[in-house]
């Protein structure tokens, strides 16, 4: 029976603050799923490759200013030029492990004070995860984590506290109410606060419970 062959893979999403985890945990899961035998990649956004994510890239670092609108438009383009590859590998069998999505997207634009509904709109449309994996911990633990970061950083003389752009307390709580708004039925929450391996285990199970195939789905977000 070839139904493995015609059935397409899952869109998987780890969303979660900045320093959750999200990296190694996908890396893990790739190399599970690979393991597995699936046809399997794993994907970020932004994926700082391409020209949009360059200058995405650069805003970050702090190298460009750009209007909050802008950026946020920036961001969403740089997945939608990403998505007739997306929906051909999903349609071919590929399974995406992708690091961050338009819930990023939202999360952290609307968390600067940009309207919510605003936010979602320029997502409509994009290939729908099939499961959304949430790493969370409190944005306390994630700032202790980015100030030790930094010291190491400052002490190797690689440019003092603080990282990326959005790397702040205040900041990091305002996204988490955000991503709050935005669960929905396709979400998991993961207590990312466990050993590694532990979480690792949580994200293989549920993974597995949810990968039989679906209809390809496209992004609605809420009550748009
Ligand atoms: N980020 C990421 C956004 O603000 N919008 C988005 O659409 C995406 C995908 O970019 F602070 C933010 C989240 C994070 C920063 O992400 C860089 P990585 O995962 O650290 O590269």
């Amino acid at each position: 029976n070839n139904q493995k062959s015609d059935s397409r893979g899952a869109l998987i999403v780890l969303e979660g603050l900045d320093r959750s985890g999200k990296t190694s945990q996908s890396c893990r899961l790739l190399s599970y799923l690979e393991g597995l035998g699936h046809p399997v990649e794993s994907w970020r956004f932004p994926d700082r490759n391409t020209g949009v994510g360059q200058m995405i890239s650069a805003y970050l670092a702090n190298k460009s200013q750009l209007d909050d609108h802008a950026i946020h438009l920036l961001f969403s383009a740089n997945r939608w030029e990403k998505r007739s590859l997306m929906e051909s590998k999903l349609r071919s069998g590929t399974t995406l492990i992708v690091d961050r999505y338009s819930f990023s997207g939202v999360a952290f634009s609307s968390a600067k004070g940009l309207d919510f509904e605003w936010c979602k709109a320029p997502e409509m449309g994009l290939p729908a995860p099939d499961l959304v994996l949430y790493l969370e911990i409190p944005p306390e633990v994630i700032c202790s984590i980015i100030m030790f970061v930094g010291e190491i950083r400052k002490a190797a003389e690689r440019g003092g506290y603080g990282g990326e752009r959005y790397e702040q307390l205040e900041f990091q709580k305002k996204v988490a109410r955000s991503y709050q708004m935005l669960y929905d039925a396709s979400w998991k929450a993961i207590d990312a606060g466990l050993p590694i391996e532990d979480v690792e285990k949580q994200l293989r199970e549920m993974v597995i419970w949810r990968s039989q195939t679906f209809d390809l789905k496209f992004l609605v977000l809420g009550s748009l």
